[in-house]
Formats: structure tokens, C-alpha cells, sequence
């Protein structure tokens, strides 16, 4: 990881400033020759000067000094200049997450709150292959108000207290996002039940884990989610209320067939109950910050998932940090809520937006935009219809929209393709350079940043290391910046974010000023905090943010949180470097690198990370064993590209599956690999030197990626074990 050095970061503002006044003043003095046509001119020169004026400021600003390590110690925590003190709090007095929200309803009372389109019809759309898609025609968005949704949260919480609930008492959620999860979640945070969150998409094992271990009796679920919890009923011996969300659809629920000991609700009936005057006032009594907000399972790389526990304290820290590093956020912006709410990024995105009297209107990531795949053509996508300015995404939704508008210009004919790319060229550089590109953005640009709503103005990415190349491209194509955030559910999201005013790409930016950063050197990898040019080593976090540890687990929570000079620090298990700006860069994990036999290290997703570039590739899983000397890989191959190959090689056959079993194909993309391999510099025994094309595509219900998209090695490992013997040869 040599090669790490960002060249651009080294070029002078001068220079650059120097070559233009040089000709400006050239032009000048062709001028004076003619003061008419000088009177004429001069408006557009001192545009032309005032433009590049602002651009070297920009470009000094982008390469400003935004943190340091305490003492000039590379050693030592890392915080960002504009916070020496760590900041915990976001409003002064807003302690805990129900004093946030009542602030809010005190501010913006009668404004949009939460939305969510109406479903106008739903039909089946039959596949060429006889594969039935369903497809969807949305309305408009109908929005609840602050106060609306206030009242609903004082009624859900008495309901709940009317069927037993108590504070402190555990409240399990397994849903997907939507409007109905955030009021019962901010009822849980004013009335002190905490809330545990798991992901929808886990397999039933997992799921009863969860439930089980969490000792929750009141479960909260959407309406298409009840057949999957009544397949574990009788693993769940404590759960004695399933409140479920109405089907979107408008479909009856599937209430029948569970245990005679669990009673099924709709949400509306509980919210009724905590009409009742019989309940309606019952005292509630508040959390205080070193109550449990929120205990979120994370569906963890290896294993069984494990629950964070996070503190109302620990949320707004986190937020606090966050918050800071999104300029302007409030009333005006529109926020699209489509990421699983069981993920600490989007919770707490959606709970600061609420803060900031944000509203949030909410959409799924298959029906984001115009051509998402439960759109009916023709019809709209989420995104046109709420045209937010603001958006979180994982790194693979930003690839998959990185790859449509790729597509869409490559099938748009010659003319138009080499028109974007002078354009996309043109810009990029000016961007780079901190100019601006108001024309351009207008213009050309227009169309893409329309897919999107055309009104974004901020985008972020988090969950995973988003690719330099698809991040400039998005900043490029969207006319807006692109952050990217590092941080973990148990450091409650936070960690890093890039500021809005950092030109460069690849980095996640400087720590949040709710925490402090240290690199501790890992022998193994041979990371140390010596290294040159950049310091390196395994991230710590630590700070208010840092959670409790996890829940039921001291074992692993004694080895993952440590107690050092006086602070609470997590240990993240990921390596990064410090530059001297104080950006973090994240280069490696340590779970990911494995000894070969001969001894030398290969880093599993250096490499990966590599071969994504190539468009054949849609996902991919090198694998390496340490009784072997070379590395090999599990190719999820993109459909079009693969097939575009095939042709080329005339092969006969056009049916998938027969495709990836091709012994002739899978040797052509190894050929295609070797190559971008070589081009990205990867040592000889970095590079896979055997393939196997995988003909299903790795979603999170298959179990062999997590729900942020990361890939599960060990099941992958398991589940492809034939393959990886037969590449290894035995
Ligand atoms: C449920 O949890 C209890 C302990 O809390 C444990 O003894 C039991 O085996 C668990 N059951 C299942 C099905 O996981
Ligand atoms: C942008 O910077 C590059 C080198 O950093 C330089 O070659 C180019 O002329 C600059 N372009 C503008 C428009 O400033
Ligand atoms: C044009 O797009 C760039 C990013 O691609 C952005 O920095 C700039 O602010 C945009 N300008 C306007 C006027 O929208
Ligand atoms: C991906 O490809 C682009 C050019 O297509 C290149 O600039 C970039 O460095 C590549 N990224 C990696 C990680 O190899
Ligand atoms: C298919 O292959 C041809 C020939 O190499 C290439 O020019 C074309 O761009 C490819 N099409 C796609 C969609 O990649
Ligand atoms: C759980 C935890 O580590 N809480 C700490 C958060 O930070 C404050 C001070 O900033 C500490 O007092 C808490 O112990």
C-alpha cells in the first residue's frame, strides 16, 4: 500500500494562479491597443478574475490543516481543530433523544414531519423467462405534521404501557423503514422503553436469536413480516404482543396460526387503547442519559449478530459530531428515508433530520428512482416525486447508480457518449481544481442530476469504503458534494465524515468533534504509526459516543472496548493512515489478510477492491488459503458485460447458468482480470490466479453478504466450498 499518496494534493495553488493572471494580463495588454473594445471587456475579465480568485481559495481550503494528533505525537488521538474540547451535545439541555423531539415539536408544530406516498395499483408484470415481477404505481406523498405525529406518540406509548409494557423493559423491532418505525421509535425514546432493532432481511435463526436473547415481550413488525416471526414462535418463549404495521399494500395481515400465549395487534389498535381515558394519562416517566436508547443488533461478518448497546448519551454525541459536518441542515431540506432504520447510519440521520425540523419522506431502494425495479415504466420513482437535497446511500447503491447512468450514456449513442465524456473530462479537472462549472451544471448535467430528484444537494456515503472513482463521479454527475462518513454502530455511527469543502476523494475526513482518533500499531499486518510517509495503524475511537459494549456478551465486549488514560476507546479491527491534514484514509482490515504459504500477505480486499474497477465484475470474493500459494476468486459477473463477451467469443450457448459453468469464459475474464490487476499494481501473489463465475447475484437474503452489503467470508466459504476446492486442485 505504498502507492497511497494522493498527487494532487501536492500541486501548488500558485502555479496554477500564476499561468492565469500570466494570461489574463496578456490578453490586457492585447486590449489596451483598443480602450473601446477594453470598456467592453472588461466585465467578462473581471468575471474571469473574480472566478479564479474563488477557486484558489477554495483550493486553499480544501487543503487546510482540519486536525491534529494532541501533542505532535503521531501516537497520540487525533482531533479536529475546530473542537480541542469534545463536543457531546447537539442543543444545550437536549441530554437524552425525547428532549430533542419535544423541542422540535415545540419549534416546528404544523410543518411536514413524516411522509409516505400512497399506493394507487399494483400488478404483476410477466418476464420474457415467465419470472413474475411485481410493480407498483405511487401517488403523491401525504405528510403527518410534528404535532400529528407527536400525538401519535403519546397514544402508542399509553397503549403499550396499558398492555403491560414498563420502562426499561426491552421493545423489539423488526421492520422495514418506513414512517410507522420512527414514531414507534421515538416512543420508545420518551417513554424509556428501549428499543431493540434487528435487521429484516436476517435469516429466521438469527431473527429468534435476537428476540430470544433480548427477553422483549412487546414485538414490533410490518404486516409482510408476521409469516417469518411466526416461523420462530416457538423459539420465543417470552414474546407475548406482535404489533404490526399495516401491509402497504393494503393486504389483510396474516394474523393466523401463532402460539395461543401471543396475542396479535395492529399498531392503530394500541394507539386507540392509549386514547382511552382509562389510559391516557398514566405519568410517563423520561429516560435519563445513561439510559439505554437503543440495543441494535448488527449482523456481524462471522456468527450470530451481536446487540450494541447504545445510551440516549452516546446518540446525541454521536449526532452532535455528525450534525456538524452537514451545513445548513433544517427546515428547507427534504431528507429521503429508504436505508434499513436497523442500520445506525440511517437512525441517526433520521433522528438529527427530525432535530432540525428536516422533513422525511419515505421511499425503499426498490422504488428510489424512475427506473428502480418495482417502478412501472413510465411511472414515477420516489425520488421525482419528493426531490430531496439530501441523501444517505451505501456504497452499493451509489456503484449501481454509477453503473445505470454509465449505462444509459453508452447506449445513448456515439455522438452523445463523446459529448459526455469531453464534458465529464472538462469538469472533472475544473472540480479538481476548486473552479466552478455553473453552465455545465445546467446543461449537461441537468438530465443526470434529475434521476435523482435534481434537487440534491448533499449526498453521503457510509456503511463501507465507497471507491474514489465512483465518489468524484457522483460529486461530478450530481453537481453536489459527495461525503463519505467512517464509523460503526458501536461507535453509534460517528467517527469520521469528509467536509463539505475537501476536493479530494478516497478519504473518509478528519474525526467529528464528538470524538478522538489513534492509530495503534499492529505488528502482524506491519502497520506501525512509524511508517513513512503517513502513520498507520489499527483505528481506535474513542469519546461520548462510544457505546456501552455489547449486550449479554462481556467476553467480547472486554476485548473490543477498552479502558486507557482514563478514556473509553473501540477497537475497530480496521487500519488506516493519517494524512498530514489530519484525513483519515482507510487501507486495510485485519480480519481480511491472510498469509500465504510462502509467507507473504495478501490483503483479501486490496485486491477486491481493485478488480471491482472492471465493469464485468458486479461483485467478487477473493479467497485465499493459507496451506496454498496464490490467492483465488469468486466472480459475480455483471449480465450485460459477460454476455457482450460471450458474443465476441461466439460461444453457442446464451443461457446463464451455462455461461458460468464455461471453462473457455471463465479463462477470458481471469485474461480481462489479470489485466486490470496488473494496471492497478497488485504484486504477483496478490492476483487471483484462478476463477469461478457465481450465477447468483449475493443479496442480504441469501446470507452470504451482510446488510450493508459487506461480504460474509465465512459462509461465502462454506457455500462455494466445492468450487474452491476444485480451484485449488483437490
Ligand atoms: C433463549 O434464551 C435462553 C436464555 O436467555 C436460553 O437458555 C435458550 O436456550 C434460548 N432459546 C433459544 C431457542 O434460543
Ligand atoms: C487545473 O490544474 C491542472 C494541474 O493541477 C492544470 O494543468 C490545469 O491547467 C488547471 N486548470 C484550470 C482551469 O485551472
Ligand atoms: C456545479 O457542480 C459542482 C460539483 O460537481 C459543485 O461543486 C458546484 O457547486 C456546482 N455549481 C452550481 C452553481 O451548482
Ligand atoms: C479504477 O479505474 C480508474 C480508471 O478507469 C482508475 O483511475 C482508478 O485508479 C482505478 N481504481 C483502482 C482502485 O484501481
Ligand atoms: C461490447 O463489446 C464491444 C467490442 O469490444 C464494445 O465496443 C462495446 O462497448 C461493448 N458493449 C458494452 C455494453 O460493454
Ligand atoms: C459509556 C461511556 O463511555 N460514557 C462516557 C461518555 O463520555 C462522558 C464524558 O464525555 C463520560 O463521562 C461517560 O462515561
Amino acid at each position: 500500500m505504498s502507492q497511497c499518496t494522493d498527487p494532487k494534493s501536492k500541486k501548488a495553488t500558485p502555479t496554477t494562479m500564476h499561468m492565469l493572471s500570466a494570461h489574463v494580463a496578456g490578453v490586457l495588454q492585447y486590449l489596451s491597443a483598443s480602450p473601446l473594445l477594453l470598456l467592453a471587456v472588461l466585465p467578462l475579465i473581471s468575471l474571469l478574475l473574480v472566478s479564479v480568485v474563488l477557486a484558489a481559495i477554495k483550493l486553499a481550503m480544501s487543503r487546510r490543516i482540519r486536525a491534529r494528533p494532541q501533542d505532535g505525537n503521531p501516537a497520540a488521538p487525533y482531533r479536529s481543530v475546530d473542537s480541542p474540547e469534545l463536543k457531546t451535545m447537539m442543543f444545550e439541555e437536549c441530554d437524552t433523544i425525547d428532549k430533542l423531539w419535544s423541542r422540535a415539536v415545540g419549534l416546528y408544530a404544523t410543518k411536514k414531519c413524516l411522509g409516505t406516498r400512497e399506493l394507487l395499483s399494483e400488478e404483476d408484470e410477466v418476464q420474457p423467462n415467465g419470472k413474475v415481477f411485481k410493480k407498483v404505481i405511487l401517488g403523491e406523498y401525504k405528510w403527518q405534521t410534528y404535532t400529528d405525529v407527536d400525538r401519535r406518540i403519546v397514544s402508542l406509548g399509553q397503549g403499550l404501557a396499558a398492555l403491560g409494557q414498563k420502562p426499561r423493559n426491552n421493545v423489539l423491532m423488526l421492520a422495514e423503514t418506513r414512517a410507522d418505525w420512527m414514531v414507534t421509535a421515538q416512543t420508545c425514546f420518551k417513554f424509556n422503553y428501549p428499543l431493540v432493532t434487528i435487521y429484516a432481511t436476517l435469516g429466521e435463526e438469527a431473527i429468534a436469536h435476537g428476540i430470544n436473547e433480548s427477553e422483549a415481550t412487546h414485538v414490533f413488525t410490518n404486516a409482510e413480516l408476521l409469516p417469518k416471526i411466526k416461523n420462530v414462535a416457538g423459539k420465543i418463549p417470552k414474546v407475548q404482543y406482535i404489533i404490526y404495521m399495516d401491509a402497504l399494500n393494503n393486504k389483510p395481515a396474516a394474523t393466523e396460526g401463532f402460539p395461543a400465549g401471543i396475542q396479535i395487534l395492529s399498531m392503530a389498535q394500541v394507539e386507540e387503547m392509549g386514547t382511552r381515558a382509562e389510559n391516557a394519562n398514566r405519568p410517563i416517566q423520561p429516560p435519563v442519559p445513561d439510559d439505554l436508547a437503543v440495543i441494535m443488533y448488527t449482523s456481524g461478518s462471522t456468527g450470530l449478530p451481536k446487540g450494541v448497546m447504545i445510551a440516549h448519551r452516546n446518540l446525541i454525541g454521536g449526532m452532535a459530531g455528525q450534525c456538524d459536518r452537514i451545513p445548513g441542515l433544517g427546515p428547507k431540506d427534504t431528507y429521503i428515508g429508504y436505508l434499513p432504520l436497523a442500520h445506525v447510519l440511517e437512525l441517526s440521520a433520521e433522528i438529527s433530520c427530525l432535530a432540525f425540523g428536516t422533513p422525511i419522506g419515505y421511499s425503499s431502494p426498490l422504488t428510489l428512482s424512475d427506473q428502480s425495479s418495482k417502478i412501472k415504466r413510465g411511472s414515477k420513482g420516489d425520488a421525482s416525486v419528493l426531490r430531496p437535497t439530501l441523501m444517505a446511500a451505501v456504497p452499493v447503491i451509489m456503484d449501481r447508480i454509477y453503473k445505470t447512468v454509465m449505462d444509459k450514456v453508452n447506449e445513448g449513442g456515439k455522438w452523445k457518449k463523446a459529448m459526455f465524456n469531453v464534458a465529464y473530462g472538462y469538469k472533472l479537472k475544473l472540480v479538481e481544481n476548486g473552479s466552478d462549472t455553473p453552465l455545465l451544471n445546467r446543461s449537461l448535467f441537468k438530465p443526470v442530476r434529475s434521476i435523482l430528484g435534481g434537487k440534491i444537494r448533499m449526498m453521503l456515503s457510509g456503511g463501507a469504503p465507497l471507491s474514489a472513482t465512483t465518489q468524484r463521479f457522483m460529486n461530478v454527475c450530481f453537481c453536489c458534494p459527495v461525503l463519505q462518513g467512517y464509523g460503526l454502530t458501536e461507535t453509534c455511527g460517528a467517527g469520521t465524515v469528509t467536509e463539505v469543502d475537501d476536493l479530494t476523494t478516497g478519504r473518509v475526513g478528519a474525526p467529528l468533534i464528538c470524538n478522538e482518533i489513534k492509530l495503534v500499531d499492529w505488528d502482524e499486518g506491519g502497520y506501525t504509526t512509524e511508517d513513512k510517509p503517513y502513520p498507520r495503524g489499527e483505528i481506535v475511537l474513542g469519546g461520548p459516543n462510544i457505546t456501552m459494549g455489547y449486550y449479554k456478551n462481556p467476553q467480547q465486549t472486554a476485548e473490543d472496548f477498552r479502558e486507557e488514560g482514563g478514556n473509553r476507546w473501540f477497537y475497530t479491527g480496521d487500519i488506516g493512515e493519517f494524512h498530514p491534514d489530519g484525513c483519515l484514509k482507510i487501507i486495510d482490515r485485519k480480519k481480511d489478510l491472510v498469509k500465504l504459504q510462502a509467507g507473504e500477505y495478501v490483503s483479501l480486499g486490496k485486491v477486491e477492491a481493485a478488480l471491482k474497477n472492471n465493469s464485468l465484475v458486479d461483485n467478487i470474493c477473493v479467497y485465499a488459503s493459507s496451506d496454498q500459494h496464490y490467492a483465488i476468486a469468486l466472480v459475480v459477473p455483471n449480465h450485460k458485460h459477460l454476455k457482450n463477451l460471450s458474443a465476441k467469443m461466439e460461444l453457442k450457448t446464451d443461457q446463464w447458468e451455462e455461461l458460468c459453468n464455461d471453462p473457455d469464459l471463465e479463462k477470458e475474464v481471469l485474461k480481462v482480470l489479470h489485466k486490470v490487476a496488473k494496471e492497478a499494481k497488485l504484486e504477483r501473489f496478490e492476483i487471483p490466479q484462478k476463477l469461478r463465475l457465481c450465477s447468483e447475484s449475493w443479496t442480504p437474503d441469501t446470507g452470504l453478504v451482510t446488510d450493508a452489503f459487506k461480504l460474509k467470508r465465512k459462509n461465502l466459504q462454506s457455500h462455494y466450498s466445492q468450487d474452491i476446492a476444485r480451484l485449488y486442485g483437490s
